[in-house]
């Protein structure tokens, strides 16, 4: 039988070595991505001086006191040097609460803040907040976009479900100390999904939207949308045009969400969103990638078919199975970005790429045909240019397991 001393000793042990294990590349790459082997933050990671009390006269049994179910969905910033994670972490009781998490190179170390960040509330507390999208805006200010649930207290007694989600807004110049203001108005019943755009248009604050009729269906509602306010503190859109709807038979056609905030390139604004389909088995969630005109935002331009990431291996498998869910990117002065995404409600992951490697694949793979007979055409187009290329240059390529000269 251990000792209170040595519980104690053994939660700091493997607490440690969980978080000091250096994380793998694998490869081969599609091209586009890099996926890592392990996941950079878990339940796991969350310190256990938040979980136990660790006073024996008063937890002689060292219970955990607080349990934690997840850690997912994380807003990111390149913060002072350090690749910044603002976790979305829930607590077995479902509640979800903001945290930061701190690598010093992206990809694994990353390791818990002192405390969980404190969330100021508006005059109607929220019941529930998550998926913070991180946004470092011209106007000086880091903006953290989240949503904000509530009761829907026009539902009956018996439908203890109902819920309302709009989309919270607070700002920081330190991560840590954070000035809350009015929740965004749009012309939505509800609204998941909201990212801030960190330049002005036309002078005003340019928000990407996602409206929906309920909580959980995006209904007659539903796409990406983009709306203007012409101030942040009392943020109102009157207009909101959706710029990137859902589609029939596509991976998007229940609904979708934009991700983190899109990264300007020369070419045009690059989008990394969600798309949802139905299936036997419920939702499946996939990433996908878009581009916008640098001038007209609500133009896309670029669009390829189907996913850029959906959830393989374990990564089918937490509390939402069949989930990838992303809202924070990094794109590092060297043109590396780090892809932050959740699987399955349960636990975040890292992919790395290029900008190049990104903007390679947005602007020329191609875009959906939305026929089966499109797909088949798609293909043997890429048969075709191969064959052509191998009998203009009889290089040593492998087709069919044949060596080609
Ligand atoms: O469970 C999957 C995701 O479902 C919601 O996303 P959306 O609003 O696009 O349906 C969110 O609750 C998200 O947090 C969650 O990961």
């Amino acid at each position: 039988m251990k000792t209170f001393e040595q519980r104690i000793a053994q939660l700091a042990l493997h607490q440690e070595e969980l978080i000091k294990v250096p994380n793998k590349m694998i490869e081969p790459s599609n091209g586009v991505f890099n996926r890592y082997k392990n996941a950079v933050l878990t339940a796991a990671h969350v310190p256990f001086n938040w979980k136990y009390d660790l006073n024996p006269h008063t937890n002689p049994n060292l219970i955990e006191r607080f349990g934690i179910n997840a850690v997912l969905n994380a807003g990111a910033i390149k913060w002072k040097n350090g690749y910044v994670l603002v976790a979305r972490v829930e607590g077995n009781d479902r509640k979800s609460f903001f945290a930061v998490a701190e690598s010093p190179n992206g990809i694994d170390n990353f390791r818990f803040w002192e405390y969980p960040l404190v969330m100021p509330e508006t005059a109607i507390p929220d019941t529930n907040i998550y998926d913070i999208r991180l946004v470092a805006h011209e106007d000086g200010w880091i903006y953290g976009l989240f949503c904000t649930e509530r009761r829907d207290h026009s539902a009956n007694e018996g439908d203890q479900s109902a819920a309302i989600a709009q989309c919270g807004i607070a700002r920081t110049k330190d991560l840590v100390k954070w000035e809350r203001l009015a929740d965004l108005k749009t012309p939505s019943p509800q609204q998941r999904n909201v990212v801030l755009h960190p330049e002005f248009v036309q002078g005003k604050y340019a928000f990407y939207t996602r409206p929906q009729d309920g909580f959980v269906e995006a209904g007659n509602g539903g796409g990406i949308g983009f709306g203007l306010s012409s101030t942040i503190e009392n943020a109102t859109i009157t207009k909101e045009i959706v710029i990137d709807k859902k589609v029939y038979h596509t991976v998007y056609e229940a609904k979708n969400g934009l991700g983190p905030a899109p990264i300007k390139t020369p070419q045009g604004w690059l989008h990394l969103a969600h798309g949802v389909r139905n299936t036997a088995a419920g939702l499946r969630y996939v990433l996908y990638l878009f581009m916008t005109d640098l001038t007209d935002l609500t133009k896309v331009t670029h669009k390829p078919a189907g996913y850029f990431l959906a959830p393989e291996a374990e990564e089918r498998i937490g509390d939402v199975s069949n989930v990838v869910f992303s809202n924070g990117w990094i794109a590092d002065a060297d043109g590396t970005v780090y892809i932050y995404y959740a699987s399955s409600d349960t636990r975040m992951h890292v992919a790395t790429s290029t900008l190049q490697q990104l903007t390679d694949y947005v602007m020329n793979n191609p875009a959906d045909g939305l026929r089966s007979a499109a797909s088949v055409e798609t293909i043997i187009n890429i048969i075709d240019q191969n064959k052509s290329l191998t009998e203009k240059h009889p290089i040593a390529v492998h087709l069919n397991g044949e060596s080609a000269h």
